[in-house]
């Protein structure tokens, strides 16, 4: 969708909130250049059997970030990887580091006739050519996120969405992310150095589309308030805004003037 959500106006009304450091992402400061075109087939790693590398088709390109198919593979398990994933390799890659390119998990056809399969799906193929890859950046050498802070996330339901974010909690390497406005289907956890987690602004920078925060008000804050249900666990208390001074709940919990901000919740 052609959603974009900036985070101004948000940020603008609450000055305390807190901001992830780009030093906590792995992820370059500058986006990589997406130099791919759609129909190139390169190398990579299938997510469903990271072992085995296939070759893909470019089915999309949305800012730093390529929708991918596997060749042989149906079109209901397309993923995403930024250009500069380390998952992704010219082809012939494969070959050089002395393995064998593998048919995707769920491939389509008889297994014998895998090798003629790819010999038709390469022969006057478009190659994506080496240029195209990007540097992988390192990783962080530790979590320095802290519960509160703000960010960019892949949905994983919608993984073709990023969406403005909050750090609901940490732990060890480990951070859970819980999507702003969202009733927390969509939250999960990752490794503080995973690739589908952004510093805020980052879509504005590699030009790929942000989604504007959920509705679904400030759901689960609160044992303080009026009409919450005592004893149940806030999902993430710190994605949500905290309620209206009158005690009513808004339907927007981002975008809200609150006079609490939003690190005080207890
Ligand atoms: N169509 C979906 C999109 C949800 C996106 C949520 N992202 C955190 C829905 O409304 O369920």
């Amino acid at each position: 969708s052609g959603s974009n959500y900036t985070w101004d106006e948000y940020l603008k009304e609450n000055e305390n909130v807190l901001i992830a450091p780009a030093s906590c992402f792995k992820q370059w400061p500058e986006p990589p250049i997406n130099e791919f075109s759609y129909g190139m087939k390169l190398e990579a790693a299938d997510p469903r059997n990271l072992t085995s590398m296939c070759v893909a088709t470019v089915v999309g390109i949305q800012g730093s970030r390529l929708r991918l198919r596997l060749d042989g593979s149906d079109n209901k398990n397309d993923f995403w990887r930024l250009v500069d994933s380390g998952d992704l390799h010219t082809i012939g890659y494969c070959e050089k580091q002395g393995g064998l390119l593998q048919p995707p998990l769920g491939f389509s056809r008889n297994p014998s006739s895998w090798p003629s399969f790819m010999q038709r799906t390469l022969n006057g193929a478009d190659i994506a050519p080496e240029s195209c890859f990007k540097k992988e950046p390192a990783s962080p050498k530790k979590n320095e996120f802290q519960v509160g802070m703000k960010l960019e996330a892949v949905d994983r339901k919608n993984p073709q969405l990023i969406c403005p974010a909050t750090i609901g909690s940490v732990n060890g390497d480990q951070i859970h992310v819980t999507f702003d406005g969202w009733r927390g289907a969509f939250d999960y956890w990752c490794r503080y150095d995973s690739r589908e987690i952004f510093p805020v602004h980052y879509c504005k920078l590699m030009n790929h589309p942000l989604q504007p925060p959920g509705q679904k008000g400030a759901v689960g804050i609160t044992p303080k308030f009026k009409g919450s249900k005592p004893g149940k666990e806030p999902s993430s208390p710190l994605a949500l805004s905290p309620p209206s001074s009158n005690g009513t709940f808004s339907s927007h919990s981002l975008p809200q003037k609150s006079p609490v901000s939003s690190n005080t919740a207890s």
